[in-house]
């Protein structure tokens, strides 16, 4: 395989953003399951995406993660193209049935052994790991066992992740616990469009609760474990998270919002940073048959403290009380929460493209939450193609990253918080239920040949980067 840096003039010109020149990291992102393939190699086990893979109709054209972008094997030549781009991080993920197959037991030598070598490769090329813990890729016999809907999984957690801290915490400071746990549980559970495709909203409830009850006690764990090894340690959580309005000043519209704002935000946020869990949801659960598995001392154990807040932002919403005829309950006689879009242009994803929306968010999550903002992921998939002459000329996907990287110097401008923007993809790479046909990446993968190729946004990222430390 070989790689290549784009050596043509990028169509738009990188720039610099003056509010992102300090104290500020720059990064790319990507996960275990989406970019790492070897799924059998070296003592893993099935995660709950191997096995979802499988289920007829449930990833597009059958696509699995078995092979992505090869990247155990190319993970040296991947580590030299970051290195490349001229980045401050690397965001990745460990996958949990590499380090301890099933779930249980003892590390995996072989397994922790790439993450080893992968963390030896970043700081070799002077590039500060940023480790996830859990990026959705659930060992199947955890599963088995009942899946975060059960409590014991939170314990196999905490566990995993003091096994996995221990084992890497001298050299990796900056640590999530879960990433997205809304899609865990929400596509997971209860829309069944995630592994393991379960479709029960009460179920989705009980894993919500696990997870933040997981992520808690292994925070509580890995905090112990650096003090006791004397290692630095930040640590923090990844939400998925947009800026969610209502779509008029009717009483219903700001009642859609409301809602759609306690379920996929404050459920995660007033647990995590507050210790409780919203008012007005906890309220209206029980009239959809649902109840919080919360015992004793849980919200305490959620609670811990963050020291980083991390955003994945990538486009939001305004919403309205009624339906297309004007009806404000939905034939269960539940009340109606409907997007209503605004108009503005969309990535391959079929998402609005609204950077004004992460300014607001970034600026509502200092102002509510006062934890420091990492935007973790952030970036768009768009259809590429490839020129005569090998390029990748993403114009789209660069107006998409330059409108976003205003939307968080604005957001520093006006005082928030923000330590960092990580892009999502460092590469094309597996979209999950949209197998290989979304192309997030700012480096192109060829998947017959494992090709790397930077795009225009790669380069016109790199350069922006450069640019905007006076480099
Ligand atoms: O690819 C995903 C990633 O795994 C989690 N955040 C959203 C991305 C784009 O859908």
């Amino acid at each position: 395989m070989t790689t290549h840096a784009t050596t043509t003039t990028p169509l738009g010109a990188p720039r610099a953003f003056p509010e992102l020149a300090e104290n500020f990291t720059w990064g790319v992102a990507t996960s275990a399951y989406q970019i790492e393939g070897a799924t059998e190699a070296d003592g893993r086990t099935a995660s709950i995406w191997d096995t979802f893979c499988r289920v007829p109709g449930a990833v597009a054209n059958g696509d699995t993660g078995d092979a992505a972008c090869d990247h155990y094997r190319l993970m040296p030549e991947d580590v030299k193209l970051i290195a490349g781009l001229g980045v401050d991080s690397y965001r990745f993920s460990l996958a949990w049935p590499r380090i301890q197959p099933g779930g249980r037991g003892p590390v995996n030598a072989k397994g922790i052994a790439f993450y080893d070598r992968l963390v030896d490769t970043l700081l070799e090329h002077g590039i500060t790991p940023w480790a996830t813990l859990y990026h959705w890729d659930l060992p199947q016999e955890l599963e088995d066992a009942g899946g975060w809907p059960e409590r014991d999984t939170a314990h196999r957690f905490a566990e995993y992740a003091e096994l996995t801290y221990r084992a890497l915490g001298d050299r990796v400071v900056n640590w999530t616990t879960l990433n997205e746990p809304w899609c865990s549980a929400m596509l997971g559970y209860h829309e069944g469009v995630h592994a393991p495709g379960r479709r029960d909203f009460s179920e989705a409830l009980h894993a919500v609760h696990h997870l933040l009850l997981g992520h808690g006690m292994a925070a509580q764990r890995m905090r112990a474990a650096a003090a006791e090894a004397d290692n630095e340690l930040s640590l923090g959580i990844v939400l998925n998270l947009g800026h969610g309005s209502p779509a008029s000043d009717s009483e219903q519209d700001r009642e859609a919002a409301r809602r759609s704002d306690a379920l996929g935000a404050r459920l995660y946020l007033d647990a995590l940073v507050h210790g409780r869990y919203p008012e007005d949801l906890l309220a209206e659960l029980p009239s959809v048959g649902v109840t919080l598995p919360v015992q004793e001392g849980d919200l305490a154990t959620i609670a811990q403290p963050l020291d980083l807040l991390g955003v994945n932002y990538y486009t939001s919403h305004q919403f309205t009380g009624t339906d297309e005829h004007g009806e404000t309950t939905d034939e269960r006689g539940l009340p109606v929460v409907r997007t209503v879009p605004f108009g503005l242009p969309r990535t391959a994803m079929d998402w609005e493209i609204v950077p004004a929306g992460l300014t607001r968010l970034l600026l509502r999550l200092d102002r509510e939450y006062g934890v420091p903002l990492v935007v973790t992921e952030n970036g768009a998939a768009f259809d590429d193609t490839v020129a005569a002459d090998g390029e990748v000329r993403d114009e789209d996907r660069v107006a998409y990253l330059a409108g976003h990287l205003a939307a968080v110097a604005e957001a520093r401008a006006q005082g928030a918080d923000v330590r960092g923007y990580f892009a999502w993809s460092l590469f094309d790479n597996f979209e999950w239920a949209y197998g290989y046909d979304k192309r997030f990446g700012i480096v192109r993968v060829d998947y017959d040949t494992q090709r790397r190729t930077v795009k225009e946004s790669g380069a016109w990222y790199r350069d922006t980067v450069r640019l905007t430390r006076g480099r």
